[in-house]
């Protein structure tokens, strides 16, 4: 195996007996065949649409597909196996349909009907040691770079078609630039920098569709409350990020004496109108994806694993562990069609909380609509000196202790900065009550890593309002990454023209040291150093 897709790929070069996250070999040769299918399948589809012939239900399959391979996403064989099988029967529907010839590699790929064969077949074929091998370390850094930002553009694609928002020209650009990673060859590095730029336009319009999709079933995210204490009492945990399971959980446990929290990245749904309106979401419970094996172990129900970040299950609760949708691990039960009754029914049977245990309430809910309500107060805050500088921290969380920048960061933000926040990397710091300016919070939380979004409406409202270019405003970007949504978000912010980004804990590895050089000298992309130093150099 070979895979450099995530923050702690081994020795900051490659996973290549296992994934630090748990992958397997056979998982990971799998998975970047899955990825091969999935392109001879988009091949298919625009020489369909070509035709005028047009399914969104291959879109949407193809999404949840790519979505699988993404880190902490799924360790089940079978499963992506199960996918590779799909896509090659999905693409032969469409070139049977319309009669089409399609002459390359990957639209007459056909998997052996051995799964040993499969696997043998699919070590040949990993996507990252054939790109170093033939065509050299920039053209693979960048291909890689653009096909990381795919998968993340996947995941979100997936969440906003699972509420009924589709985007055609999203879907058009994606399968073109999937195509275009194994059947383009040519060495110029423009090419291949103007098609990272285009990952990123199209990730932007893939948040703005999810923001939609979010919005309109839910409503917009409010200022709210959320307890981190417990109430006694049967309960589940929901974690991941899809907001449409977790509604569809509330419904199915409505009246049923169950209390509902949320884990990790599925905080921010607390702030959701449609979503806080029942009344037993009881609160949030742990903290980020990388203390779940503890925390799970701790919880007194079943957890739903709605998407990543999914760590190995430890055997004391793996049995009450449950995936959905492209999310799985061998031996987990998997629901599908939404119908939670397992879930439910194992909560009705367990104990739950003995007792309450008292908390604090941290916000969330700070999103685009709910910061710009305010936006003429922090506007005159800025111009009064009252608010001297704006900080984003906001990106992944993970397990290295290096991590704890960011928690240092934030503490020593000075009292009249704004901490923007969002995605798991909030964790670091979330339950601080860093006070407020005047009335509004120090700390604010946008939402989920798809949330940037709003992030990007907020800066750029702010730039338009005090008439200035949104890389002069007293805004820095603190980022942390993790997987492949946080690739995807960070190119659309150089599509946006975005600079001095501090990004950490450490650079990608997949990033070659001229790609990273053409960041330097164009964005001034710079590694995080100490939070003193970071400091000094942003305030003076
Ligand atoms: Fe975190 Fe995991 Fe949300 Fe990621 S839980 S690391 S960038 O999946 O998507 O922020
Ligand atoms: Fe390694 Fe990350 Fe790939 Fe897992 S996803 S195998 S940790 S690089």
């Amino acid at each position: 195996m070979f895979c450099n897709q995530c923050e702690q790929t081994a020795k900051g070069f490659a996973c290549t007996t296992r994934g630090v996250c748990g992958k397997d070999h056979e998982t990971d040769v799998l998975q970047d065949l899955l990825i091969y299918t999935c392109a001879g399948l988009a091949e298919a589809s625009l020489e369909a649409e070509k035709r005028g012939s047009k399914d969104p239900t291959v879109d949407q399959f193809l999404m949840e597909a790519i979505f699988s391979t993404l880190t902490n996403v799924n360790f089940d064989p079978e499963r992506i196996i199960d996918y590779i099988r799909g896509t090659v029967d999905l693409r032969e529907e469409i070139k049977k349909k319309l009669n089409l010839q399609l002459n390359s590699p990957l639209a007459n790929y056909f998997p052996p009907s051995s799964r040993a064969e499969l696997i043998k077949q699919a070590e040949t074929m990993e996507i990252e040691q054939n790109l170093f091998e033939k065509e050299g370390e920039d053209i693979a850094s960048l291909k890689m770079t653009i096909l990381y930002a795919l998968k993340g553009i996947s995941a979100y694609a997936y969440h906003a078609s699972r509420l009924g928002v589709q985007n055609e020209e999203i879907n058009r650009s994606f399968k073109e630039l999937l195509v275009s990673v194994f059947m383009d060859k040519t060495s110029d590095l423009n090419v291949w920098i103007n098609r990272a730029m285009e990952a990123g336009r199209i990730n932007l319009l893939t948040m703005e569709a999810l923001d939609k999709a979010n919005t309109g079933a839910f409503g917009d995210p409010r200022p709210t409350k959320v307890y981190l204490g417990i109430k006694a009492g049967k309960a589940i945990l929901v974690s991941g990020h899809d907001l449409k399971d977790l509604y569809e959980l509330l419904k199915q446990t409505q009246g049923k004496s169950i209390n509902i929290y949320t884990h990790g990245e599925m905080l921010p749904a607390h702030g959701y109108p449609e979503l806080k309106k029942f009344s037993h979401l009881v609160g949030h419970y742990g903290t980020a994806w990388q203390n779940q094996q503890k925390e799970f172990e701790a919880f007194p129900g079943p957890i739903v694993m709605t998407t990543n970040c999914l760590m190995p299950p430890k055997e004391t609760y793996r049995d009450r562990v449950f995936t959905l949708g492209p999310v799985g691990y061998p031996g987990v039960k998997h629901i599908s069609g939404d119908d939670f009754t397992p879930v439910i029914e194992m909560a009705l049977k367990m104990e739950g909380f003995k007792e309450d245990v008292s908390g604090v309430e941290i916000y969330t809910g700070f999103a685009r609509k709910a910061v710009l309500s305010v936006a003429e107060k922090i506007l005159e805050l800025v111009k009064e000196g009252k608010i001297r500088h704006f900080f984003l921290v906001g990106g992944c969380d993970g397990a290295k202790p290096v991590r704890n920048y960011y928690t240092e960061l934030v503490e020593k933000i000075p009292q009249d900065c704004l901490v923007l926040t969002l995605a798991c990397g909030k964790f670091r710091f979330f339950d601080k009550d860093l006070g407020t300016i005047e009335g509004i919070p120090r700390l604010l939380d946008i939402g989920q890593c798809n949330d940037a979004y709003s992030a990007i409406q907020i800066a750029l409202a702010l730039a338009k309002a005090l008439n200035v270019d949104v890389n002069k405003l007293p805004l820095s970007l603190i980022l942390s990454w993790y997987e492949q949504k946080a690739v995807a978000i960070f190119l659309t912010l150089l599509y946006l023209g975005i600079k001095n980004i501090l990004l950490g804990p450490s650079m990608p590895a997949f990033l070659s040291r001229n790609v990273r050089n053409f960041l330097v000298e164009n964005f001034n992309l710079q590694p995080i150093s100490t939070p003193d130093a970071d400091l000094k150099a942003i305030l003076g």
